[in-house]
């Protein structure tokens, strides 16, 4: 299966991915730190300079996120993530070549995020929180619906599933119904198993290992496993020693028809990501 057998050109606002080959989607977290007082704009160039530097890697996405999605991390009001997003969004998107996803849930975010030059909607909760759906779908963007039970602050408690691959494949057939429902165009829409999210390692690598039933589904999958636990907890490495583990799961994920891989380091990611490409494409 080669990134996309079903559509070849994902609209990203005024941008267009060709998805004929696996993009990589370099991730930059305006966390609350970056933008401690004094150090704003001292900050704020500090991670256009990372952004440029995984442009000229190869990310031909940067996903922006004010607020962290991992477990246990505290929610963050609209006005906060708003400050902590639109800056880097109009800057990015003044300076580079490249489509700018914003990381968000929230309504407020993703309009002015869409305003100022984002491409796409990357939701952890898959435009459920309350007028998401209605803001995503007057944006025009593309919009990536992820699997998720739960809330980043519960999710790890105890994920249970009758059948990992069956309900994560349902949950995302269902978001569509409603994207469509809410006047998002299909061809719009990337979906995303969800990996590390209320999820065990069990769950997580029967998920990874039939990652292509989701293809029934004929929409594009985007991918995220980079540093995160399940690489953690098969090989015993710190979150600093996963490289190696995520190059891996990148090329596996390639192999199974993924389209884009969200990642931190985009540079080595890139060419596992374009050898699995070119052994995938010989016939
Ligand atoms: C924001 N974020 C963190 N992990 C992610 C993943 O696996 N997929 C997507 N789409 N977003 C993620």
């Amino acid at each position: 299966m080669s990134a996309s057998s079903f559509q070849t050109r994902l609209p990203c606002g005024s941008r267009v991915l060709d998805l004929s080959r696996p993009h990589v989607m370099g991730i930059l977290n305006v966390t609350p730190d970056s933008f401690s007082d004094g150090g704003r704009f001292a900050q704020r160039d500090a991670a256009l300079r990372h952004a440029a530097e995984m442009v000229a890697a190869g990310a031909t996405l940067i996903d922006i996120g004010g607020e962290s999605t991992r477990p246990g991390a505290a929610v963050v009001g609209e006005q906060e993530e708003l400050d902590r997003v639109a800056p880097m969004v109009e800057a990015l998107s003044a300076e580079l070549d490249v489509v700018i996803s914003l990381d968000t849930s929230t309504p407020a975010v993703m309009l002015e995020g869409a305003r100022l030059g984002a491409g796409l909607i990357n939701d952890v909760r898959s435009l459920r929180r309350e007028g998401a759906v209605e803001a995503a779908a007057s944006t025009g963007l593309a919009v990536c619906l992820m699997h998720m039970q739960g809330e980043p602050s519960t999710m790890q408690s105890a994920p249970y599933y009758r059948d990992v691959v069956t309900e994560v494949r349902d949950f995302l057939q269902a978001r569509m119904v409603a994207c469509r429902q809410a006047g998002i165009p299909v061809d719009n829409i990337l979906l995303d198993p969800g990996f590390g999210f209320a999820k065990s390692l069990e769950h997580n690598l029967r998920l990874f290992r039939h990652m292509g039933s989701l293809h029934v589904l004929e929409r594009p999958l985007l991918v995220g496993v980079s540093r995160k636990s399940m690489i953690g907890n098969v090989l015993g490495r710190a979150v600093n020693e996963r490289l190696a583990g995520g190059l891996a799961l990148a090329a596996l994920a390639v192999e199974k028809g993924a389209c884009i891989l969200r990642v931190h380091d985009v540079a080595e990611t890139m060419d596992a990501v374009r050898m699995a490409h070119a052994v995938c494409s010989i016939e």
